[in-house]
């Protein structure tokens, strides 16, 4: 099923049909046994007619973020990899990439706070002191605060390459910035995890024609999602659970940078669409 956050309440979908729901986010999507929840609820529930639900989400759709951190896993499918050790040959950081891909150990980073966090339809920036820009599709999940994956979103974990590939000790500030991330539409809530034949598609336009478009699937990622989960749990509590993109499996060529008005648009099967227009934060 899938939640979608709005200003004032929540619309659940599920097999088709749309219900409204009135509960404080953050309390329901940190209950533990989330979708056996919502399965029995859903009987109690108000239901909404296809134009009302599409209306309410049209208007006033919000990012399925409440109070959580944002972190992400990186150079977790070896696109990433390479793309970092190409960026990165000049300032003789290439090996740590290399190395953090074979370690046992994950890279994971922190990412945003949720008012750095952009949603489905609203803007992402890029760097103004930034000469190459990209945009990183990511399956993103949400762990409740016990540590258990009870959702997964969309998430764009927006970077400048030409920072990173400047020094790799300028990764937050590659990373991190306003509107530097993005997850949405919903928060997909199934009764089983999701399929590792899961397909995730990026496309990019500009001025009215597609300029990149490129697609995999999540198989070709190098570790588990529960391991990523377990790492960063470890040391650390989230009582309000925690969102975790997993990392890039996508990078457009060496050539391409992000430029104001460009539409990204990040399809993962189950999910939905996460679209996003890029802009430089107002002066
Ligand atoms: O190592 C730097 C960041 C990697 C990343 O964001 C990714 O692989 O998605
Ligand atoms: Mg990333």
């Amino acid at each position: 099923m899938k939640l979608y956050k709005l200003s004032a309440g929540i619309v659940l979908q599920h097999n088709y049909a749309s219900y409204l729901l009135q509960y404080e986010w953050d309390s329901l999507i940190n209950r533990e046994g989330l979708y056996p929840y919502l399965s029995e609820i859903i009987p109690e529930l108000p239901i909404l007619s296809e134009e009302m639900a599409t209306a309410h989400i049209n208007e006033s759709l919000q990012p399925p973020i409440g109070r959580q951190e944002v972190w992400a896993a990186g150079v977790t499918y070896l696109r990433s990899r390479q793309a970092r050790m190409e960026e990165s040959a000049d300032s003789g950081a290439a090996d740590l990439y290399d190395k953090v891909y074979a370690a046992e150990r994950p890279e994971l980073f922190f990412k945003a706070t949720p008012h750095r966090v952009a949603g489905h339809n609203q803007q992402v920036y890029i760097r103004r002191d930034s000469s190459w820009n990209v945009p990183e599709p990511e399956m993103t999940l949400f762990i409740n605060s016990k540590g258990n994956i009870q959702g997964y979103t969309i998430g764009n974990d927006m970077s400048s390459r030409s920072i990173e590939g400047e020094n790799a000790l300028y990764l937050p500030q590659a990373k991190i910035y306003e509107q530097s991330a993005a997850i949405g539409p919903c928060l997909y809530v199934p009764g089983e995890p999701v399929s590792a034949d899961t397909v995730i598609k990026m496309s990019i336009s500009r001025d009215d024609s597609e300029i990149y478009r490129d697609e995999t699937s999540i198989n070709r990622m190098k570790r588990s999602f529960t391991e990523l989960a377990g790492y960063l749990y470890r040391e650390c509590d989230f009582p309000d659970g925690s969102f975790l993109m997993t990392g890039t499996c996508l990078v457009p060529p060496n050539d391409f940078t992000l430029q104001q008005g460009d539409i990204i648009s990040i399809d993962i099967g189950g999910i939905g669409t996460l679209v996003n227009t890029v802009s430089f934060k107002p002066l």
